[in-house]
């Protein structure tokens, strides 16, 4: 059947998927700059379809945040307080196990924990956390701490990142997220996130949990203050570290959400700007072998048309989300099984639920009736 392209400069990108061939720079920036989305995305899902045939992955999972007290004053980031911030909450050892259980059933098969960077926290506390929700939880992934926090928590400590990571890893982590990776570009990180470490640090310490044989996630923040090369770069630079480590599993393009952040003079990113996010990454990411639409920051209406624009996963149940709510978003904080089966259905897709490392989870009538 002919393939409709109405922007001429994506001829030669349209060539190279069918060939199977690595796009380049160049090739990114004609991505960001057509408006012809639908050619975008017929190139994104048949990559998509690729890899995964029609199967969209989903999880159940709950979000834990023990606290939201930060050193840094990151201006995209409407969630951190600073310690003598009265609305800021850290929750004690007993509390983190308690919102662990609530909600908990059967089905849980995921807890992904973030949280700020604590001025007092130590890393024996956290250690403490992990070993505390693995003897309750033995069955549950815990992918947890972003790498900013694995090198805040470094820094703290005194010690190296990878003697950290072996720490945390002994303790009970799995994986990692891929939060806190933001823009690469320095000159855009300076404004957005200039307490934070610098993307070469961000992509040397996934290298480092890579090589300690935990896998993790990796994110792009945009809708903010970037521009087409410094997506492009971005992107470029994380398919190299997976050229290198084989480490990243999930890609997941985050939405700026500006309320209650110092820049909320900032537009929301538009739908057009979302789809384009996942069906460009699909596309350049080549090594990466998924992409997620994550429902809760572009909405689950987004997130299911994404699945036929180079998606192949929504995310999950989630249960309770701050750092997105504390942001404005107008999303749910949680969705139930029944309901991510639907909106993958109605794309067309088969469900299929994954742990955080895709293996599928087979489940038996009878957990179906404890499902949250
Ligand atoms: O690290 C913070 C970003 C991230 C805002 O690994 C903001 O499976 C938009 O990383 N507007 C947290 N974004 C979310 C995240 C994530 C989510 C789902 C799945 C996974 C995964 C990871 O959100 C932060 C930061 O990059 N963020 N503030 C804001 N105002």
């Amino acid at each position: 059947m002919p393939v409709v392209i109405e922007d001429s400069r994506l001829k030669p990108i349209y060539d190279k998927v069918f060939a199977g061939e690595r796009l380049t720079f160049d090739d990114g920036l004609a991505l960001y700059r057509t408006s012809d989305l639908l050619a975008v995305g017929y190139l994104a899902n048949l990559v998509r379809e690729r890899l995964h045939g029609n199967v969209t992955f989903f999880n159940v999972n709950r979000h834990i945040n023990p606290t939201d007290v930060c050193v840094a004053s990151c201006r995209l980031c409407a969630f951190g307080k600073k310690a003598k911030d009265p609305r800021g909450y850290t929750m004690s050892l007993e509390q983190v196990w308690e919102t662990a259980g609530q909600g908990w059933s059967e089905a849980v098969t995921e807890f992904h924990i973030v949280g700020g960077l604590h001025p007092e926290l130590t890393l024996d506390w956290y250690c403490e956390m992990l070993r505390g929700l693995k003897e309750r939880f033995p069955q549950v992934h815990l992918k947890a701490f972003t790498m900013v926090e694995v090198a805040y928590l470094a820094r703290r400590a005194r010690m190296s990142t990878e003697q950290v990571l072996w720490r945390l890893r002994d303790a009970g982590v799995d994986s990692l997220p891929g939060g806190g990776a933001e823009i690469f570009s320095e000159r855009v990180r300076r404004i957005i996130c200039d307490h934070k470490i610098d993307g070469d640090e961000w992509l040397e310490t996934a290298r480092i949990a890579h090589r300690l044989g935990l896998k993790s996630n990796c994110t792009m923040l945009y809708g903010h203050l970037e521009n087409d090369e410094d997506r492009v770069d971005h992107l470029l630079r994380l398919r190299q570290v997976q050229d290198d480590t084989g480490g990243f599993v999930t890609f997941i393009p985050l939405a700026f959400h500006p309320d209650n952040t110092p820049l909320q003079h900032i537009a929301r990113t538009t739908g057009f700007a979302d789809l384009k996010n996942i069906a460009a990454a699909r596309l350049l990411l080549d090594n990466i072998p998924h992409i997620k639409a994550y429902w809760i920051m572009m909405t689950p209406r987004i997130a299911q048309i994404a699945q036929r624009f180079g998606a192949d996963d929504i995310d999950g149940t989630v249960v309770e989300e701050k750092i997105y709510h504390d942001a404005g978003a107008t999303t749910s904080q949680s969705l139930r099984r029944q309901e991510l089966l639907r909106l993958i259905q109605r794309a067309g897709r088969e469900p299929v639920e994954r742990d955080t490392l895709y293996r599928p989870v087979q489940r038996s009538e009878a957990t179906f009736t404890v499902l949250v």
